[in-house]
């Protein structure tokens, strides 16, 4: 029997060499690279020219990108909204692991819309390439363009537990359009048969590194970066500590996973629903005090400040100390100024750090006042180790990592990470809380990527 598969051809071209040089070697040849761009020569049998990516391989060269599910091409077996609304998913899940945003287009003139989608049987959608009837091929991609679904075929919504996930193949397909070849790896969302699978799926390690072979990494300032520390109680009884790094940017944030170096499936999600009651479009800090004694979270925006409430999971208005919120920063925190750049606490000396401009202040939480000698240049605080090499003032985020047990200061699309008591052991020459050369944040935390804003989940 004929295992229903994908209609794109492989040809003879080795893939697995291929997908092989996409993993394991960016910087590929000049070799590798034309057999790749005949590859998609291949694949594509593209009606329109596009642009040449910035990698050279055949890309999109815009990384916002319309689509549109076309009116002619319904399917007859689920009804439009549900269509439609996998369609946002599959666009979804390849936003959430790349550069690309998608943005649903029900209105320019077709030959405005990157990629039109359409359901069909038989000879379909004016396509040179006919449909086989029930079983085999259940869709086709037409590199840079159009994606074509089989309508003999029994598609079905996520979880529906039979017939073929509609998201599955659409995600498929959509890794066609964007350049992606087939991938033989067991997990691969570009294998071209159809797995029956698992209610949910997720984007494998592969996938993710193949389309960010072709677009590039994420990158983007980030309003503010912390990691948020947690007591749980395992199913055992056993009380155990987890601490998960949270991102934010604007008004969204991602929860990343550093267990898994990644993000958790399905970010960016508003701040609304994470964080009730901070201010929606964004904050400037996030600090979490966290000691023998108190467990305090802060958020920080403007002249203001709010202390969260993890319990009841929303911002206070009065705490337990009598505290009503939004406070002003000046009179919580006398001496700092406001608004801060950004703020992180340090549980080794329970001092928190604001950074405005150039200046420091660290704060001593238990003596509620600003510690001695302080505000002092960024410089003086935070030395770089390679003279030149810092990032000055005006950082974005700052925040103590439990994770790597380091210090990180970020602005824009680049991270120093500050000397900790280890490294100083092993290399006697670098300087206390010195600034390691710059590093790509997208090198060293993977998948923060933006998606469309009417993509951005706004339920749980
Ligand atoms: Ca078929
Ligand atoms: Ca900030
Ligand atoms: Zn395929
Ligand atoms: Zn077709």
């Amino acid at each position: 029997m004929n295992k229903p598969r994908c209609g794109v051809p492989d040809k003879e071209i080795d893939l697995n060499t291929a997908v092989v040089n996409i993993s394991a070697n960016l910087q590929q040849s000049k070799e590798v690279r034309r057999r790749k761009r005949h590859l998609a020569a291949l694949v594509s049998k593209s009606r329109r020219k596009r642009d040449l990516g910035e990698t050279g391989y055949m890309a999109f060269s815009k990384k916002v990108l319309k689509w549109r599910l076309i009116g002619e091409g319904y399917s007859s077996q689920l009804t439009v909204e549900e269509q439609r609304y996998i369609f946002r998913l599959a666009f979804r899940m390849w936003s959430e692991v790349s550069p690309l945003e998608f943005v649903e287009d029900t209105r320019s003139p077709l030959e405005d819309i990157d990629i039109r989608l359409g359901f069909g049987t038989g000879r379909h959608l004016g396509c040179n390439q006919r449909f086989d009837g029930t079983g085999q091929e259940f869709a086709h991609a037409w590199f840079l363009g159009d994606i074509h679904f089989d309508d003999d075929e029994h598609f079905t919504a996520p979880n529906a537990g039979s017939g073929i996930s509609l998201l599955k193949v659409a995600v498929h397909e959509i890794g066609h359009v964007l350049g992606l070849p087939h991938i033989y790896r067991p997990g691969s969302i570009m294998q071209p048969s159809y797995l029956p699978h698992e209610s949910v799926f997720e984007m494998d390690w592969m996938d993710r590194k193949a389309i960010q072979h072709l677009y590039g990494g994420c990158k983007g300032r980030f309003n503010t970066v912390f990691d948020w520390i947690r007591r749980e109680k395992t199913p055992y009884g056993e009380v155990v500590i987890r601490f998960n790094t949270y991102f934010m940017r604007d008004g969204w944030y991602w929860l990343y996973e550093n267990r898994n170096n990644r993000t958790r499936y399905g970010d960016p999600v508003a701040l609304q629903i994470g964080w009730r009651g901070v201010p929606l479009d964004g904050v400037d800090a996030c600090v979490h005090v966290w000691s023998r004694k108190r467990d305090a979270v802060y958020f920080f925006r403007g002249t203001q400040f709010w202390r969260y409430d993890s319990e009841n999971d929303g911002v206070f208005t009065q705490d337990p100390e009598g505290h009503r919120y939004p406070r002003l920063i000046s009179e919580g925190f006398p001496g700092v100024p406001s608004p801060i750049d950004t703020a992180f606490y340090d549980r080794r000396d329970s001092h928190i750090y604001f950074f405005k401009n150039r200046l420091v202040y660290a704060f001593d939480v238990e003596a509620n006042s600003l510690a001695r000698g302080f505000p002092k240049n960024i410089r003086d605080v935070f030395p770089p180790v390679v003279s030149g090499d810092h990032p000055d003032g005006n950082i974005d985020a700052a925040y103590f990592s439990y994770t790597h047990n380091a210090i990180f200061l970020l602005k824009g699309a680049r991270f120093w990470q500050v000397v900790g008591s280890r490294d100083r052991w092993r290399w006697l020459f670098l300087p206390r809380n010195g600034l390691l050369p710059h590093k790509e944040v997208d090198q060293h935390w993977f998948d923060i990527c933006n998606v469309h804003p009417t993509a951005l989940k706004l339920t749980r």
